[in-house]
């Protein structure tokens, strides 16, 4: 009777726990989440809440005054470059547009 090297039964268990990890949807969709780009369009929104530019915890004036100061500068230094917060794009068009700081004022407003 031939026996297992202790080599092999691990290298089988192995194979077990990867075949058995890929088929489980939750674990997929976590390894498919690590190779996946973030689209620019949410990229530039902030995912907890979009209201805060800045992304200190609060929305406050100060967001909205960021983007209003942003959307004074000349077209070509709005472009979204660089690494978020700030969050520019408050409504997730995947743009900085005066319509960003008008959501932000209407959630101060409310
Ligand atoms: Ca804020
Ligand atoms: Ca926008």
């Amino acid at each position: 009777m031939r026996r297992w090297s202790l080599r092999a039964v691990l290298l089988v268990l192995l194979l077990i726990a990867a075949v058995t990890a890929w088929y489980s949807p939750r674990i997929r969709e976590m390894i498919a989440g690590w190779f996946r780009e973030t689209p620019d369009e949410v990229r530039w929104q902030n995912p907890v809440e979009p209201h805060d530019v800045d992304d200190d915890g609060t929305v406050s004036p100060g967001d909205a005054l960021t983007l209003i100061n942003r959307l004074n500068q000349p077209e070509a230094e709005r472009a979204l470059a660089g690494d978020p917060p700030p969050y520019w794009d408050v409504d997730g068009d995947g743009h900085l547009t005066s319509r960003d700081a008008i959501r932000v004022v209407e959630a101060l407003d409310r």
